[in-house]
C-alpha cells in the first residue's frame, strides 16, 4: 500500500491519517468472530484484579471486555493482519526503516456506553527513545463512527513532544492530558475495514459508544527496529515483541 504525496504530507502536518477500504468486511468479519471467541474465553477465566482492569465498566451490558492486550503475539491470524505486506510497506514507508510490534490491543468499546478513553499520547506509555520512531495503525472491525466512539484527533500534536499525563487513583490504565484550549479534537471516522494511523505523539480520545452498534477495532503499535523502550509506563514484555522482518 502506498500513500501519495498528499496523504504523507497530511500524516507528517497532522500526525494521523485515515485510509478506507484496507481490509475487506469478510476480514473483518473474521476478526470479530476471533476476538469474540479469545473474550469469552478471557472472561470466563479472568481473577479479579483483571477484571478491575479489563472490564468495560461503563456499558449496560454485563461482563464485556473494555480491551486484550497481545493480539498479534499470541494470535495467528491478528498477526497475518498486522504484517500483511500491504500494511507493512505503509509502516515501514512512514517509519523509514524496519518495523516491529511491539505491543497491540483489541478495542471493544461495547454499544450501550462502552467507556471512552481519556485523550493521551502513545509515547506517554511506551517512552521510546526516538519520539518519530513510534506509530500506532488503529483496524476498524466495524464501522467506527461519532455515537459509536471513533477516535478523535487533536492535528499537529504530534510535535508537541511528551506532555505529563495523570491518571485517576481507581484508573491506572486511563494516564490523560488536560487539552489546552487551542487544540481542537477532530472526529476521525472510519469505515469497517478502513485504517487510522497516529504518530505516537499525536493527542488522541475516543468517547463513549452512545449507540446500539459495537465500535471493534485493533491498535498495532510499531516502532524502528534501532528504537528503544527506554522510559515505559508499564512493561512491554520484548518475548512479545513480533519482527516485521
Ligand atoms: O480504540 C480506542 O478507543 C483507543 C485507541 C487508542 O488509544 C490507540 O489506538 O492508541
Amino acid at each position: 500500500m502506498h500513500l501519495n504525496t498528499e496523504q504523507r504530507q497530511f500524516f507528517q502536518d497532522n500526525g494521523y491519517l485515515t485510509i478506507n477500504g484496507a481490509f475487506t468486511d469478510s476480514e473483518m468479519d473474521h476478526a470479530i468472530e476471533e476476538a469474540g471467541k479469545w473474550q469469552q474465553d478471557f472472561v470466563d477465566n479472568m481473577s479479579s484484579d483483571e477484571s478491575h482492569w479489563y472490564l468495560d465498566h461503563a456499558t449496560k451490558l454485563p461482563e464485556q471486555l473494555r480491551k486484550l492486550d497481545n493480539p498479534v503475539s499470541q494470535k495467528e491470524f491478528f498477526r497475518k493482519l498486522a504484517l500483511s505486506p500491504g500494511i507493512l510497506e505503509l509502516v515501514e514507508g512512514l517509519l523509514g526503516q524496519e518495523a516491529v510490534v511491539f505491543f497491540s490491543q483489541i478495542f471493544f468499546k461495547p454499544p450501550f456506553g462502552g467507556g471512552p478513553k481519556p485523550v493521551h499520547q502513545d509515547n506517554f506509555y511506551f517512552g521510546p527513545d526516538n519520539l518519530d520512531g513510534v506509530l500506532t495503525l488503529w483496524i476498524a472491525f466495524d464501522a467506527a463512527t461519532i455515537d459509536n466512539g471513533c477516535l478523535h484527533y487533536g492535528a499537529g500534536t504530534n510535535k508537541y513532544g511528551i506532555i505529563e499525563h495523570y491518571a485517576p487513583g481507581r484508573e491506572p490504565y486511563n494516564y490523560q492530558i488536560p487539552v489546552p484550549n487551542h487544540v481542537e479534537m477532530t472526529p476521525a471516522p472510519v469505515a469497517k475495514g478502513g485504517i487510522s494511523l497516529h504518530h505516537g505523539c499525536t493527542f488522541h480520545q475516543s468517547s463513549n459508544n452512545t449507540s446500539n452498534r459495537w465500535r471493534r477495532a485493533m491498535a498495532v503499535h510499531y516502532m524502528r527496529k534501532d528504537v528503544k523502550l527506554t522510559a515505559p509506563v508499564f512493561h512491554y514484555d520484548p518475548t512479545r515483541f513480533v519482527k516485521a522482518y
